[in-house]
């Protein structure tokens, strides 16, 4: 029986020499910001002690990756130095790697701060910039083997909300992703290392997250997974009139929307709850087709 074969794809990421298989299901990445100023959690787990807690519940509650971010990329948030970064990331990321068994990212932007958590257990590199920032990130990623992921983002976080412009997001996003992966297996970071992300809210007016994610199937031709971080953002709380903290139910609706077209790993706040989400909207991806296009007429 087929099945929308186009958007259920099985990946295996190849990160520091750990394989990193999804078969059906998108896999659950739990955010842990150990920063006093994002957006939604900012200064509740800037305590390491606070921070490996949190980090082991995600796990409990289903986390099958672990994202750990030093430094706030919320629009207009001060950007932190190398040295900051790194006193505020390794000693939460050694502990994290000695008390779980997933897969940890870091999201960073800076090669040293990388290389540093590369080194202490880290297996992906969540870059924001898509190695774009720091001229040698491409490099450490290659050395290490490590797991890369490539977001898409107009301008810099401080200024990419002031005028984003495109005339055609999705074909521009699109094409940013052929050049950076290009850019990527030039520095010899292979195809299998890598996973996309359309980038929710960096330098997108309201218009582009609804077209992003409307139409954000035609990024499954790249051939690699495709993360998608809607979890509490701006877009959602602008249709819902809420505030950050009221936005679950609304991060929900994306989350589902966002699997049914081919979204491969959801980066998320609330894991136990959006777990539930994805196995729901994964399964309805999943189910057989019978039904023709012409039958709809
Ligand atoms: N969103 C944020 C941070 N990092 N990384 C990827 N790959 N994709 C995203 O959409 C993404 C990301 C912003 O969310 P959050 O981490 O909750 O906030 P802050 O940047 O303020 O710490």
């Amino acid at each position: 029986m087929p099945v929308r074969s186009a958007l259920v794809k099985d990946y295996t990421i190849h990160a520091k020499g750990r394989l990193i298989p999804i078969h059906g299901c998108p896999l659950m990445m739990g955010i842990v910001n150990i920063t006093p100023d994002s957006f939604s959690d900012g200064g509740r787990y800037v305590d390491v002690d606070r921070a490996v807690a949190r980090a082991v519940a995600l796990v409990a509650e289903g986390a099958d990756i672990l994202d750990l971010g030093a430094e706030s990329t919320r629009p207009g948030a001060t950007p932190v130095g190398e040295q900051e970064e790194m006193d505020r990331l390794l000693p939460v990321l050694s502990e994290v790697v000695k008390q779980t068994a997933v897969p940890v990212s870091v999201d960073t932007m800076k090669s040293r701060v990388a290389r540093a958590a590369l080194d202490a257990g880290a297996s992906i590199i969540n870059d924001v910039t898509a190695m774009r920032f720091d001229p040698d990130m491409v490099q450490v990623v290659a050395a290490y083997g490590a797991g890369v992921v490539l977001m898409h983002m107009q301008g810099t976080p401080v200024t990419m909300q002031e005028s984003p412009h495109y005339e055609n997001v999705v074909s521009e996003v699109r094409e940013f992703f052929d050049e950076r992966i290009d850019a990527a297996e030039r520095a010899g970071i292979a195809k299998s290392h890598i996973v996309l992300d359309p980038g929710f809210g960096f330098g997108k007016l309201q218009v582009h997250n609804l077209k992003l994610l409307n139409e954000m199937s035609v990024f499954s031709r790249f051939g690699c997974p495709l993360l998608v971080g809607l979890s509490r953002k701006a877009f959602l709380g602008k249709i819902l009139e809420r505030p950050v903290q009221d936005r679950e139910w609304g991060t929900a609706a994306a989350v589902a929307l966002a699997v049914d077209r081919g979204a491969a790993i959801i980066r998320v706040h609330d894991v136990a709850s959006m777990k539930d989400v994805v196995k729901v909207a994964a399964a309805v991806r999943s189910a057989p087709l019978t039904v023709k296009q012409e039958d709809y007429a």
